[in-house]
Formats: structure tokens, C-alpha cells, sequence
């Protein structure tokens, strides 16, 4: 049966090939029709966005507004047909015409509006927030640019820009009427009025924040949400005067100045960037969306006492924490509020999650800088500094000798996280261990004052992309024996355990996964000229290129595989080894890891002792839609971070729910997996996070690992001298021996021994697929629907509206 929203959108599709392109569906060409399609799926989605937002409206319901310098949306089109129940119609509607769906999708480029699991996890948390009806509002900036295109040239990465807007626009929707002018620089002057003391900020430069709407879809519901992207222009176009002398270039400049703010996305993840610019970026679509968020609430309630109970503020990650004096500034300068009201009102409104313990990734500012370019921002953060501190010495008179720590202006810095915490109701870590290190560790001072602030919501990912879209026929073989109602809540997914003797789904699973491996080992023929063998077993480590995530210890492992085979006639499983990742720009040891990585996979490649039993590719450009052709081809998901680092991970929900089973460490949401999976159907190895502070205060020093373990010599030896392909690896060597910061070479033992209890676990093929069979079945509490549902509830405080 054919449903309605299919019916609206062929019609919708026809209409728009004749008003746009003067043709029919018939004659068009593919970027016609590429068209066609997304801007007809664009409309259904506006006018079921204007429906919900008049049913939001009535109900006063109270709003989430989601502020992130990153949404890593990925393609919308399949989601979006998937979502509305549309996608089967709709590509046998084109086929009609002989248009393949399937060349539209790879059309789409990538939103690839954020760096990694922080910016993808907003996005997951929007398409859930959507699908179980909950309002949601998410701001951050239209970059013209994305993360960066990554090209791999004689193994060194190479970036270039990556332009989406062109083939991916027709998602955003302008909103001329609703732009909003955000002041920078000038002076504060201080005088007395019948209010008291008011200050008057002058001399700003402007710019003008205009808004684009994407509208996000949801799995069964009427709701729409939407992604508000700020975009900077310059209040005044160009200079006329300038313009006229035949001055083109300067004429220009105050605009090309203006819209750089929301030029590109920073590309750096988990590490600050303590640039002007990105300041600038920051207040930008702080400044602008609190700016219309008050707006609407005044203009519905005329009071902010209500404000609290309509509306939550969520801070992702201390990007967005100039929302703590923004709000204060809008309150007290533009509505009239009093200190003490207007900070009521603003620390009832903020929650904030922390995605990181690692001291370079928690953001401060030189003083100077947030008073030049913000200074009536700065004298706020001052006055809520003095205050806070003196809320200390009054209070905590036992933690006076922590204040430098504790205070949010300190060491010439303002200290984000300390801003974050001292101006939100709600504090939350990502995992239980994470949130447990922020209580015992990272902030443990600020938890013996602020107990009740603390809470933790594990990380979540939306399976309705990463099981139902990217995996298909693992999709119907669950609906097939447990129903589709797994769609809608994942808890339902726990009933495929049921399966676990059964040799049938075994081996349907076995075959579903052959094909994965097939559809990526195409990829993988074309991309990199690499045949590998589907029957070999694939090993997946994709994210991020960090140190901390310790992509070197996974090389490590295969250089010492490789001479075992090599050299001691030592006869493995064909395994092959995938990797993808991207490194920041400037981040030289992340870039040499990757050289290695080719390097190796250089290496094996051309060994005809060696190459039957081990490949290893890198495959260049990770990004949201290639992880969806990686992630259902895995067996294994390699989750090796140092314990205590990994905040999270996202992606070691997404590889367990597509049947690979973990090989990690005892970090972040492993923990997690861990427990849901039991001890049999993970892999496990390495330092606890106990057992990584000990170490630590003790002194690690790697030399003494690599005196005691022959392995760990060979390995580093073979590496120095040229081994790998006669390329110098210098850098890495001196890195492992002598500094070493996350301790590759204390866990190496550990995981090697891991790797053979892998291959011993794989060559019992029953055996292997139960383990698979289990991580599908209970990755239930890794849906992002289950997150959104204790943000609602215990943080957020919000219905859904039916
Ligand atoms: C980022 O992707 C994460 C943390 C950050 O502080 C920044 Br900046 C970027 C990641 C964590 O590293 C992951 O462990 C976590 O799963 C993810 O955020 C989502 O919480």
C-alpha cells in the first residue's frame, strides 16, 4: 500500500522538474531529477515542521534548545525517505523513469558540519529527540566549509576544502525575516539611571547573523525539529565610497572580514584552538540564538520569571559557554533584570555536558583576548567570578587552597569549564566511568560544593541510520524474527537472543555479514587497488587519529604479527586490518602514525610470504557516509584507548550493533558494552584506569617495557632501522621509547595476547557469530532514543508533543 506522503512527494517531484527546469521527470537529466527529489522532500518536511511547531506553540510546551559548534549531519536524503516511509515508493518511482535511487544518495555530499563523535552524537540526539516528539531546537553555524576533504599522498595526509553547500543547499531553508545583529569589540561605559547602576556598551562592530533552517526528520511521528544554522554577513554589504575610488579589493573588506566567522569548521577534535577567530565563531551563534530565544519568550510571556519552565539551554561541551554571560547580558542590559534575578534566571535554564577529561581539550581564554573582543561579555565573567569565589571563601572556607584551581579567572585565563559548571543547574559526563573521573577527579571540588549538579547519560547512537540504513539485510533478517518494532524502541532488539542456538539465523548472520564485507571490499578494490579476501577477518579501527586512541598500538600489533609470519613461519587467520581516520591539520605525531599506517600496508602488500594472511588498508576521507558502508562489514571493533581518556565513544555502540564484537580496553563506554555483552562475548585486555594512575605516579618509563619484552625490541628495532619499506620513522621511535604518554608499550603484551584469543574465538565460526548474535541483541541501551529519554526526564525536564 502506498502512503500518502509518497503520493504528495511524486506529485511534488513532477511539478518541481516543470516549474524549475521547464521538463518532466522522463527528459530530465540525473541533476535535474537530483533536485527534484531533494527539494520535494524538503517541503514535506516544512509543512509537517509548520503543523508541529503549531501544536508546540499551543501547548506552551517547554523547549530544548540545543547550542553545539558542531552538528556532523551526513547525508539527509535516505534518511529522510526512510523516515517518512517513503524510500521503497519513491526509488521504485524513479526506476520508472530509469533513475537509480542508489546514484542519488552518492550525489549527496556530506553535512559534514563537526569533527567526530561529539558533533555526530548532536545529530544522533536530534533525529531521536524528533522521533519521540519531544520539541528541540539545535544552533550552530552554516560553515561554508565542512571538515575537510582528506587526501592520502605517499601515506601524508593532505587537506582540501570541502565545499557542500552547491549539491547539498536545497536542505537549508533561508529566513531573511529572523536575522539578528551580534556586536564585537567597542568599550563599556558604566552610568547610573533610575535603575542603578546600567552599563552601555559602545564603539561594537556589527554583524549580522542570518539564519538557515534544516529541517530534521523523525522515525513515526508528526514531529519535525529544526537545526538553525547561523551564517555572518556584514551589516552594510560593501563600502560604497571606497568602491567608486576603484578601491575593489578594500571596498569588500568589512564584508569578507564578517562572513570569515562563518567560513569553516575548525578542524581540530579534542584539542583547543585558542584563536581569535574562533572566539569570534563562538559568540557569533551564542549571541544570535540566545538573542532570538528571548526574543520569542518575551514576546509570549512578557516575563522571564517563566523562563526556566519553558525553556532549557543545553551547553555541548564549553564551545557554547559564553551562553552563561550572554544570557545574563541580554537579561540585565536588554530587559531590565537585576543581577541577582537575572543569574537566578540563567543558572535554572543551562545544563551542560563535559566530553573530555584531557587537559588540552578543556577550553580557556587569554584574558585579553575575551576583553578586546568582548568586553562587556568579559566585565560579566568578572562579576560572576568575584562572586563565585567569594560564594567559596564564605562557604567552603576548607577548599580556600583550591580556589586558583576553582576559580573561572585565573593563571591570566578564563577557565570555560569552571564558567559551565558555576552557571548550570546540570553537569553530566558521557559514560558512567566518565562521569564518575569528573566526580572523583577532574572536578572533584566542584562536587564537594555543587553534589546534587552531577549526574551522568551514557552516549547513545541512532540505530534507525546505523542498523536500519547502513545495514539493510541485517535490518530484515530482525524483522523477519522479532518484528519491526525494534524501530521504534531498540529495548525490542533483546529478543533476538532467542536466536542464539538457532542455525538458521547463525547462519543467515554469517551471510549478511559476507555481503557487508563484499560491498566494502568493492569500495575498498576502487578506492585504494587493494583486493581483500572476504573470507578473511576484518578488523575495523575508525575515528579520529589521537594519540590517545592509540592507533599506534593496533600498528604496533601488525608490524609484530607481520615478522612472526615473516620470520618464525608463524601461520595466523587471514586477517585484515581496516583503517580510517583524520588527523588535525597541525597535529604532526597523528600524521606520521597515519604514514605508518600506509606504510605497513605498503609493506604487506608486496610480501607474497606475508600477504595471504595479512592486509591492511587505510582508507582515506572518513566521514558519516563512509562509516556506514566500514561499520556493517566489521567483525571485530578495535576500542583500544588508553583507560581514563576516551570520554565515551560512539562508535563502539555503532560497530557493536552491526554484530562486530569489541576488542578494547576498559574505557569510556566499554565499560558499558561490557557489562551488556558479559565477559564471554568481548575481548578485554589492558591497564584498568586505577591501574594507569598508579603507573603514572609511579613513572612510567617505556624503556623498562621494551628491555622486558623481546616482542616489544623486535618490533621498535625493526621500525628504526627501516624495516617498514626503508622509510624513517624516527619520530615514532624516540616517541615510543622515551615518552610514550599513553602508554602503548605497558599494554602492547596485553593486547597481542588479546589478538590471539581473537583469532582463536574466529576459527570457531558457531561459536563466533553467537558472540556477534549477543552484541546485537543487547546493544538495546546504546540507542540515543534511551539517551534523550534520561536527558528528558532527569536533566531537561520535557514531554514530547503529540
Ligand atoms: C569530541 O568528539 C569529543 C570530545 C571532545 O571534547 C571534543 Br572537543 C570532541 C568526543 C569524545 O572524545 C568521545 O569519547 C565521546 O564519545 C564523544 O565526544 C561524544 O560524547
Amino acid at each position: 500500500m502506498e502512503n500518502h506522503v509518497s503520493q504528495k512527494l511524486k506529485t511534488s517531484i513532477e511539478k518541481i522538474m516543470e516549474v524549475n527546469f521547464g521538463n518532466n521527470i522522463k527528459n530530465g537529466n540525473k541533476r535535474q531529477v537530483y533536485e527534484a527529489v531533494l527539494t520535494a522532500t524538503n517541503e514535506i518536511l516544512a509543512e509537517k515542521r509548520y503543523e508541529y511547531s503549531k501544536k508546540v506553540k499551543e501547548q506552551e510546551a517547554k523547549q530544548v534548545y540545543y547550542m553545539s559548534m558542531e552538528f556532523l549531519v551526513g547525508t539527509s536524503l535516505k534518511n529522510n525517505l526512510w523516515n517518512l516511509e517513503a524510500e521503497d515508493d519513491i526509488k521504485a518511482f524513479l526506476a520508472e523513469y530509469g533513475f537509480d535511487i542508489e546514484e542519488f544518495y552518492e550525489m549527496e555530499p556530506d553535512a559534514g558540519l563537526g569533527n567526530g563523535g561529539l558533533g555526530r552524537l548532536a545529530s544522533c540526539y536530534m533525529d531521536s529527540m524528533t522521533t519521540l516528539s519531544y520539541p528541540i531546537t539545535g544552533f550552530s553555524i552554516r560553515y561554508e566549509f565542512g571538515i575537510f576533504k582528506q587526501v592520502i599522498i605517499d601515506g601524508w595526509q593532505n587537506e582540501f576544502p570541502d565545499s557542500w553547500i552547491d549539491q547539498a543547499g536545497y536542505w537549508l531553508n533561508p529566513r531573511a525575516d529572523e536575522e539578528i545583529e551580534v556586536h564585537f569589540f567597542g568599550n563599556i561605559k558604566e552610568h547610573w539611571t533610575d535603575k542603578g547602576l546600567t552599563t552601555e556598551h559602545t564603539d561594537y562592530v556589527s554583524v549580522m547573523a542570518k539564519p538557515y533552517d534544516l529541517f530534521i526528520s523523525g522515525y513515526d511521528t508528526e514531529a519535525v525539529n529544526t537545526l538553525r544554522l547561523w551564517s555572518a554577513k556584514s551589516t552594510s554589504g560593501f563600502n560604497m565610497d571606497l568602491f567608486s575610488k576603484g578601491e575593489y579589493v578594500k571596498s569588500t573588506e568589512n564584508e569578507a572580514i564578517a562572513s570569515s566567522i562563518s567560513k569553516v569548521l575548525y578542524p581540530a577534535d579534542d584539542k583547543i584552538e585558542g584563536k581569535s577567530l574562533r572566539l569570534k565563531q563562538q559568540y557569533f551563534f551564542v549571541s544570535a540564538s540566545l538573542q532570538q530565544i528571548t526574543k520569542e519568550h518575551y514576546k509570549k510571556y512578557g516575563t522571564f520569571e517563566s523562563f526556566p519552565d519553558k525553556a532549557v539551554i543545553h551547553i555541548n561541551d564549553t564551545h557554547p559557554s559564553l551562553c552563561v554571560p550572554e544570557l545574563m547580558r541580554i537579561l540585565m542590559d536588554d530587559y531590565g533584570y537585576v543581577w541577582d534575578a537575572a543569574w537566578d534566571i540563567t543558572a535554572n535554564s543551562l545544563a551542560y555536558t563535559n566530553h573530555t577529561v584531557m587537559s588540552e581539550a578543556l577550553e580557556k581564554w587569554p584574558i585579553d583576548l575575551v576583553k578586546s573582543h568582548l568586553p562587556r561579555i568579559y566585565s560579566i565573567i568578572e562579576e560572576i567570578n568575584r562572586r563565585f569565589c567569594q560564594f567559596i571563601y564564605t562557604n567552603h572556607p576548607e577548599l580556600s587552597a583550591s580556589i586558583d584551581k576553582m576559580a573561572i579567572i585565573s593563571e591570566g585565563m578564563v577557565k570555560m569549564a569552571n564558567l559551565c559548571i558555576a552557571g548550570s543547574y546540570s553537569v553530566n559526563g558521557v559514560s558512567k566511568l566518565h562521569s564518575d573521573i569528573l566526580k572523583t577527579d577532574t572536578f572533584h571540588n566542584f562536587n564537594i560544593v555543587y553534589p546534587d549538579k552531577f549526574t551522568n547519560v551514557t552516549n547513545g547512537i541512532t540505530h534507525r541510520r546505523w542498523l536500519c540504513q547502513a545495514n539493510p539485510l541485517l535490518s530484515q533478517l530482525l524483522t523477519e524474527k522479532i518484528g519491526g518494532g525494534f524501530k521504534k524502541s531498540l529495548s525490542d532488539i533483546e529478543k533476538f537472543n532467542e536466536f542464539y542456538y538457532d542455525e538458521a539465523v547463525l547462519s543467515r548472520l554469517r551471510e549478511i555479514k559476507k555481503e557487508n564485507k563484499k560491498r566494502l571490499a568493492d569500495y575498498i578494490a576502487q578506492k585504494n587497488g587493494i583486493e581483500v579476501n572476504c573470507d578473511s577477518m576484518f578488523d575495523v579501527q575508525v575515528k579520529r587519529l589521537h594519540e590517545y586512541k592509540r592507533q599506534l598500538l593496533n600498528v604496533l600489533q601488525i608490524i609484530d604479527l607481520y615478522r612472526k609470519i615473516k620470520f618464525q613461519g608463524f601461520r595466523p587467520l587471514p586477517q585484515t586490518y581496516i583503517f580510517a581516520a583524520k588527523a588535525s591539520a597541525g597535529y604532526f605525531m597523528a600524521k606520521e602514525i597515519i604514514r605508518l599506517i600506509c606504510a605497513v600496508s605498503d609493506m604487506v602488500e608486496r610480501d607474497p610470504d606475508v600477504r595471504d594472511f595479512l592486509k591492511v588498508v587505510f582508507i582515506a576521507d572518513y566521514k558519516v557516509s563512509l562509516a556506514e558502508i566500514i561499520i556493517p562489514a566489521a567483525d571485530i571493533s578495535e576500542q583500544i584507548s588508553q583507560a581514563g581518556k576516551e570520554a565515551s565513544g560512539t562508535g563502539n555502540m555503532k560497530l557493536m550493533i552491526n554484530g562486530a564484537v569489541t576488542l578494547g580496553t576498559m574505557d569510556g563506554a566499554n565499560v558499558e558494552i561490557y557489562e551488556a555483552v558479559g565477559p564471554e562475548n568481548i575481548f578485554i585486555f589492558g591497564l584498568s584506569t586505577q591501574e594507569v594512575n598508579d603507573l603514572y605516579h609511579r613513572g612510567y618509563r617505556p624503556e623498562d617495557f621494551y628491555n622486558a619484552n623481546q616482542s616489544i625490541r623486535d618490533v621498535l628495532e625493526f621500525i628504526k632501522s627501516g624495516g617498514i619499506g626503508g622509510k624513517n620513522f624516527d619520530s615514532l621511535y624516540h616517541y615510543l621509547m622515551y615518552s610514550d604518554p599513553y602508554m602503548n608499550l605497558a599494554d602492547f603484551a596485553s593486547y597481542c595476547d588479546a589478538h590471539r584469543r581473537v583469532e582463536e574465538a574466529y576459527r570457531d565460526e558457531a561459536r563466533f557469530t553467537q558472540m556477534s548474535l549477543k552484541n546485537i541483541a543487547n546493544a538495546g541501551i546504546f540507542a540515543s532514543d534511551r539517551s534523550v529519554t534520561d536527558y528528558a526526564n532527569h536533566i531537561w525536564h520535557v514531554k514530547p508533543v503529540q
